[in-house]
C-alpha cells in the first residue's frame, strides 16, 4: 500500500495496538526457517503471547514453537499440511489447529499459503490432562447467537474444556450490529479482522478499523466495535481464560 508523508493507522498504547498490513514488517525465525513472518502481537508490547502472520512459499515447512509454549494457526489464504505423529491434516482457507505445548508437529505448505499464528506459553491445570490436538473447518461450523443476538453469530472453535487456557472464537456482525457494552476484563485479546470492519472503541479511542487489521487488546482495556458497511464484519479473537487471573 502507498503512503504519503509518513502517515500511518498504526498505534501503540499501554493497554491496546492497532497494526494494519500497511505498517508490516517481515522478519525471519529460526522455527520457521525460508518463512518471512510479520509479528503483529508480541511479549514487548506488554502481551503475554504471540500473534504473527506467516508467508509461507512453496515446498516450505515449519517445526513446532519453543518447549511449553502452544500453537493456534488458521489458515488465510492456500492450503497446508499439517502432521503431527502418524496423521496429515490438508487445511485449506478457514481450516485451522491448535497443538499443545511440546506437540511434534510440521506444517508444509504444497503451494503458497498465508497463516496466522498464535502462541502462548501453557498454563497447566493441576490434576488435569492437558488438552489434545484439535483440527477444524471453520467453514463447516454452525454458529450461534451470541447472547440472544442473531444479528451477532459466534463460532467457538476450540473445545469448552478447563484443559485449555484460552479460547479462539470467530464472531460475525451483521451491518449495525455492536457489542452489547463497553466489556472491561483482566484477560486479553489478540484479534484479526476477517472481512469488512467498522469502529472498534479501545480505551478512550475510537478508531476505523477493516479487513487486515489486526488488534492487541490488554487487561482491562474497555472495548467495543459497532459494525458499518454494507456486508458482513468478522473477526477471529484469541483470548486467555479458564485459569484464575493470578496465575493467568
Ligand atoms: O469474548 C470476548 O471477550 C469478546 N466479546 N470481546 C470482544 O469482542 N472484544
Ligand atoms: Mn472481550
Amino acid at each position: 500500500m502507498r503512503q504519503s508523508f509518513g502517515e500511518t493507522r498504526a498505534r501503540f498504547r499501554d493497554n491496546h495496538a492497532l497494526i494494519g498490513a500497511d505498517s508490516h514488517e517481515r522478519t525471519t525465525l529460526p522455527n520457521w526457517p525460508g518463512i518471512p513472518v510479520v509479528f503483529v502481537i508480541a511479549p514487548q508490547m506488554g502481551a503475554r503471547f504471540t500473534e504473527f502472520f506467516a508467508h509461507m512459499p512453496a515446498g516450505a515447512e515449519a517445526l513446532p514453537p519453543l518447549p511449553g509454549y502452544e500453537r493456534f494457526f488458521f489458515v488465510l489464504d492456500g492450503t497446508v499440511e499439517l502432521t503431527v505423529g502418524a496423521k496429515t491434516h490438508s487445511l485449506a482457507a478457514e481450516g485451522y489447529a491448535f497443538l499443545p505445548a511440546d506437540t511434534d508437529h510440521r506444517i508444509r505448505s504444497a503451494g503458497e499459503a498465508r497463516l496466522v499464528v498464535l502462541e502462548r506459553r501453557y498454563l497447566p491445570l493441576p490434576g488435569a490432562q492437558p488438552p489434545a490436538p484439535h483440527v477444524g473447518d471453520c467453514k463447516a461450523m454452525t454458529a450461534v447467537p451470541m447472547k440472544g443476538d442473531t444479528g451477532l453469530m459466534l463460532k467457538k472453535l476450540l473445545p469448552e474444556e478447563l484443559s485449555f487456557d484460552c479460547e479462539v472464537n470467530v464472531m460475525d456482525f451483521a451491518p449495525g450490529a455492536s457489542l452489547p457494552y463497553v466489556e472491561t476484563h483482566f484477560m486479553e485479546h489478540g484479534l484479526l479482522f476477517l472481512n469488512g470492519g467498522g469502529v472498534y472503541r479501545l480505551d478512550d479511542s475510537w478508531y476505523p478499523v477493516a479487513e487486515g487489521d489486526v488488534i492487541w487488546m490488554g487487561p482491562y482495556c474497555p472495548q467495543w466495535f459497532g459494525a458499518i458497511g454494507k456486508g458482513n464484519a468478522r473477526y477471529l479473537i484469541y483470548k486467555n481464560w479458564n485459569r484464575d487471573p493470578h496465575v493467568s
